[in-house]
């Protein structure tokens, strides 16, 4: 019997059996289709899947399912990002539960919650970060860049988020505030493991002319890196070389003060007796400060004199020396020349304290504020007259004659903070012992397994959680056979995540981090999907990864990722940002079991441009819901014929092409609209060929994957429609050769008939005069006059 009603609950559970029962998305390792590596950003098994996540997976599946139908070897693969802050934040806020326990019980309710979607994953190749074979290689790989001196431990001033007890990277300090909690952050002094990203600063910044990525986030990498192209010049205390960084060497003669940031070594040694007490109260109070507050400009600029003068080498003459905490200690040389006139900083910093304010570039007006223009250079000895501009080489030659400095390039990124004084995480691979000093766990004795520790919280102090487990912590060198201890720390959860997508191609490979012959056939990725907050973090990371993989001989491609597209956020139905507290959460699963899947996907594609997301609309979600009733009431019951009508051909043509196109440039709403227009078009006529509903189904396939399954069977089409090719469309058949021309008799409507678009007055004519039903009209009348509008009627006035 036939059934013509959609029944999503009903067919939907048992294709999912059937595709997982036969690996439909099984992806072979070789395959003499050109391969597609389609990627999405894995999730922390934090909890439920939200439609956040939903967002990202599902139109990025439209995407891989859009690529596959087109002949590609697709690898669209899912795993867990699963260790870090947020399972162990959850478990400690659960209590008595453990956060492995935590993170397994989530993968297994998320992986149910993907299987639903109907996402085309290879489930086969899903990789979990918590588990041993995988972290086993984040150690493999630590002590690969250990031995290349691109991982070293130094004692640091740490971000340090005081509710998370722990030091974050300078990418996870968000506006001064912890990344994860919003805590402001402050700063502690600790033996810290880095990344040596500098190392790679200019490559980084190069290489972003290779990538098809949004602009904006190109942009923020750029300034993220920071280059920065000036000169340090060397003043001097006594025999003290205080070097200064700074992009306005023609400035140099409007110095009237030297700023020393509080944390800085020199600041001990230039301070005198007389100031000692104040200048260290000065640094206490800087110390408690968050980076935010002080960086901001809207601070009032603080410092205090150290009691000591330097001497500025172009003028010869002395300039007081202040503490001062707008200076950074990791940027530049941590000492800058104060020129109050042309840097509005310094501007205010004089002001405050009562310093001179020596103009040196004229244009401005410095009783107002600091002039940070062009000029032409006055107070400026032998470059008078000069054009800044100009002045900037010109000075700086003359530095550089005099050997007085030197030009350099600086950047703004800093080395990458990696070790945390958390529990859930790698534990770092270094033994420290009393003899030999640092040495790396032998290879062959990876992984460093993660002691199952009941009381896993943060300490709080420089040892993590780790060091409370003696047998862990006990350990004997592998250099000298001594006695020595491990390493506390574990590494950050962003090293999980910098090369995850290395591993997929071969996810269980026991003998090396990824397979050397797979990676040269997948990688680099070709179409990264995810969310725009990973700008500076993740998708930094992971490029210093495989620049330091490929120097050392294991990679041969430079960049991970070759095109980049970020998913918009989606707001609650009141358009404010989804929170349980404000009770506008959409949870899927609901959803689902209300509509099933494919009206949760068609709608998520349709609600809005991709990139931009928008506010959830409970009544477009219905729209999308009687979209695919009609779609099966239609295909159930249409009428097929032998001969397509020509403008139902030209209409079919049209929409394979917008909606390929449009899947293809991530216009997924366009591409569902284009879809609704087109069914409705389909209802009108009487009938159509077979090949029509086999199109309408397959451009359908990538959006609603149960449905299409379910239809394609019931017409009688080959398992499966997902292993079917795209729709070609027929570049000619898109041009509107014909239309329906309209023929009234004395301005009535009488008969349509379908005729060629070049056609002429008189053609037109006879071909009305022979229609059977306007002879009914005309019949015995003689015909006074003819009015024809091209491309749209004729009328016969009798
Ligand atoms: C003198 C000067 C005169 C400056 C002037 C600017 C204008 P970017 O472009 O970001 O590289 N600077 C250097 N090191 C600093 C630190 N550790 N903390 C805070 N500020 C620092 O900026 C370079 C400028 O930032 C440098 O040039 C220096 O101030 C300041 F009319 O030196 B300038
Ligand atoms: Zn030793």
């Amino acid at each position: 019997m036939k059934t013509t009603k959609y029944n999503p609950s009903k067919i939907e559970p048992i294709w999912r059996k059937v595709w997982l029962t036969d690996k439909l998305y099984k992806t072979p390792d070789y395959s003499d289709k050109p391969k597609y590596y389609c990627l999405v950003m894995f999730p922390y098994p934090s909890g439920d899947l939200h439609i956040g996540h939903w967002y990202n997976f599902q139109p990025a599946d439209t995407y891989a399912r859009y690529k596959r139908m087109n002949g590609f070897n697709i690898l669209n693969p899912i795993g867990f990002d699963a260790f870090g802050l947020p399972a162990e934040n959850a478990a400690i806020k659960k209590g008595n539960i453990h956060p492995r326990e935590w993170t397994i019980d989530n993968i297994k309710r998320m992986t149910k919650q993907l299987e639903t979607m109907g996402a085309s994953y290879d489930w086969s190749r899903v990789i979990v970060t918590c588990d041993e074979e995988y972290y086993k290689w984040n150690q493999w790989i630590f002590i690969q860049l250990f031995k290349k001196g691109l991982a070293y431990k130094k004692l640091a001033q740490a971000n340090w988020c005081p509710s998370c007890k722990t030091t974050l990277a300078n990418e996870q300090v968000v506006n001064g505030r912890c990344e994860r909690c919003d805590t402001p952050v402050t700063h502690k002094e600790i033996n810290q493991w880095m990344f040596k990203i500098t190392a790679y600063a200019q490559q980084l910044l190069d290489d972003l002319k290779q990538l098809d990525w949004p602009q904006k986030t190109v942009l923020m990498q750029k300034n993220w890196i920071g280059r920065s192209e000036g000169i340090k010049i060397e003043f001097k205390f006594k025999s003290i070389k205080m070097p200064v960084f700074t992009t306005r060497p023609d400035t140099i003669y409007g110095v009237t003060f030297m700023a020393i940031a509080p944390e800085h070594p020199l600041v001990e040694k230039l301070t005198t007796k007389e100031h000692k007490q104040e200048v260290e109260k000065y640094v206490e109070s800087a110390r408690r400060e968050t980076e935010i507050e002080r960086l901001s400009t809207e601070k009032e600029k603080t410092g205090v004199f150290t009691g000591s003068y330097c001497t500025n080498p172009v003028t010869n003459k002395s300039v007081p020396i202040y503490v001062a905490d707008y200076v950074l200690l990791t940027y530049g040389t941590g000492i800058v020349m104060g020129v109050p006139a042309h840097d509005r900083r310094d501007y205010d910093f004089a002001k405050k304290y009562n310093l001179p304010i020596v103009e040196v570039i004229s244009g401005g007006n410095l009783k107002k504020e600091s002039y940070e223009g062009e000029g032409k250079l006055v107070n400026s000895g032998q470059f008078n007259g000069i054009n800044s501009k100009e002045a900037i080489t010109k000075v700086s030659e003359f530095i550089e004659q005099k050997g007085w400095g030197k030009r350099e390039v600086n950047f703004k990124v800093r080395d990458w903070l990696v070790s945390r004084q958390r529990y859930w995480g790698t534990p770092i691979p270094i033994i420290d012992c009393p003899k030999c000093g640092l040495v790396p766990v032998p290879e062959i004795d990876l992984p460093v397994k993660l002691p199952f520790i009941k009381d896993f919280k943060p300490t709080g102090s420089e040892k993590g959680p780790l060091a409370k487990s003696k047998e862990f912590l006990n350990t004997t060198c592998p250099k000298c056979g001594g006695k020595a201890i491990r390493e506390t720390d574990t590494m950050d959860t962003f090293v999980d995540s910098s090369w995850y997508f290395l591993r997929y191609p071969n996810p269980h490979l026991d003998s090396a981090p990824f397979d050397k012959k797979l990676i040269k056939s997948w990688l680099p990725v070709d179409m990264y999907i995810g969310g725009a907050e990973h700008t500076v973090l993740h998708l930094l990371y992971s490029r210093f990864f495989i620049k330091a993989l490929r120097d050392m001989g294991y990679l041969n491609f430079d960049e991970p990722f070759k095109a980049l597209r970020h998913q918009g956020i989606i707001l609650g139905p009141d358009r404010q940002k989804m929170s349980k507290s404000r009770g506008n959460v959409i949870n899927p699963d609901e959803l689902v079991e209300k509509y099933g899947s494919d009206t949760v996907r068609v709608y998520l594609c349709f609600m809005g441009p991709y990139d931009q997301g928008g506010p959830w609309d409970p009544k477009g979600i219905g729209g999308a819901y009687r979209f695919l009733h009609r779609v099966f009431s239609y295909v159930s019951e249409v009428k097929i014929s032998n001969k397509e009508s020509h403008e139902t051909e030209t209409i079919t043509n049209k929409t394979i092409k917008k909606v390929g196109e449009d899947i293809q440039n991530f216009k997924f709403n366009t591409a569902v609209s284009a879809l609704m227009e087109f069914l409705n078009h389909l209802e009108k006529q009487k009938e159509v060929t077979r090949k029509t509903v086999e199109t309408l189904l397959l451009l359908l396939a990538p959006f609603t994957p149960y449905l299409t399954e379910e239809l394609w069977q019931k017409i009688g089409g080959k398992y499966s429609i997902h292993t079917q090719t795209f729709p070609k469309y027929d570049p000619k058949k898109i041009i509107e050769s014909r239309f329906m021309m309209v023929i009234e008799v004395n301005g009535k409507v009488r008969d349509k008939v379908e005729v060629p678009v070049e056609i002429t007055e008189n053609v037109a004519k006879s071909i009305a005069l022979e229609s059977a039903k306007v002879k009914q009209h005309i019949s015995g009348k003689s015909v006074k006059k003819v009015i024809f509008v091209p491309r749209k009627l004729i009328n016969i006035v009798i």
